[in-house]
């Protein structure tokens, strides 16, 4: 009786615990709200199956308690309990696992008119580059990555020339624009997470990753690294400034470029004469 008391109170306090919490999510801030239902759909399923299996354990326990004149039944089988079983159970997996799929596919569909932007991740912080005013990203290759070319762009690329370099400073987004996100490690793994952009990504030496979003209000949101990465992985934070259209465009002109920042790493004449001097291949 005891046991059966103590559960039910456990099913109770779980209940009133949600009701009461002290952990809110974030206002969400990007055009991912089916992401947000994604979650409560997988609460509501998860929630009745935990609060109806615990009360049914409490009522077993106390319905079925020892009495010494009592004997179990045999009752190897019983179809129309398994035919409950199987399809409240499969009912329940189609729910947890279709609004996760549907938004997954959304997430990696990328909008035409999405603009690109890439995030490069090493021990522990967080860069950022922008198309120039071609609009294009420089090709990359990690062996052009040195002390005068961090991000390790193409010297010969005239694309990456124009490139805007962000170095451990914020990020700034516009409003109401579909952003792409590339994302590459020079390092080991980590992962872009902005808690109210309700999207996050990993970041995978070798490869590039990506995702899109649109940033649906203006504000100031912390970036956070949620991959385990080394000792500093706790501060491996930056932050994102959603901008209007105008702010948006005051900050970008301010910023820096691959060929401003880096005179040298970005000639690639400077680059050839190097090659022939040292003897080296560096293409
Ligand atoms: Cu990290």
């Amino acid at each position: 009786m005891f046991l059966a008391i103590v559960l039910v109170i456990i099913a109770i306090g779980s209940v009133i615990f949600h009701i009461w919490t002290p952990w809110w999510a974030t206002e969400i801030a990007s055009n991912w709200g089916s992401i947000d239902d994604a979650i409560s759909i997988t609460f509501w399923i998860t929630g009745v199956a935990y609060v109806v299996i615990i009360l049914f354990m409490a009522y077993c326990i106390w319905r079925y308690r020892y009495r010494p004149d009592r004997r179990a039944d045999y009752e190897p089988e019983n179809n129309k309990l398994e035919w409950w079983l199987t399809w409240v159970t499969a009912a329940g997996v189609v729910g947890l696992l279709t609004p996760g799929l549907l938004a997954w596919n959304d997430f990696v569909t990328v909008p035409e008119d999405a603009t690109e932007l890439e995030v490069v991740g090493k021990q522990w912080e967080w860069n950022y580059r922008l198309p120039g005013k071609d609009g294009k990203l420089g090709t990359t290759s990690i062996k052009f990555i040195n002390d005068d070319n961090p991000f390790g762009i193409n010297p010969k690329d005239p694309n990456g020339k124009d490139d805007v370099l962000i170095e451990g400073d914020d990020l700034h987004l516009p409003m109401d624009q579909p952003v792409k996100f590339l994302l590459r490690s020079i390092d080991v793994l980590h992962d872009f997470y902005v808690p109210e952009f309700r999207a996050k990504m990993d970041l995978v030496p070798g490869m590039v990753t990506f995702f899109w979003l649109t940033p649906i209000r203006t504000g100031k949101f912390d970036v956070l690294c949620a991959e385990l990465c080394g000792v500093g992985h706790h501060v491996m934070r930056s932050t994102v400034v959603v901008d209007d259209k105008a702010g948006y465009q005051k900050w970008l002109s301010g910023q820096e470029t691959f060929a401003t920042l880096y005179p040298k790493a970005a000639d690639a004449t400077q680059v050839a004469q190097k090659k022939s001097a040292s003897g080296k291949a560096i293409r």
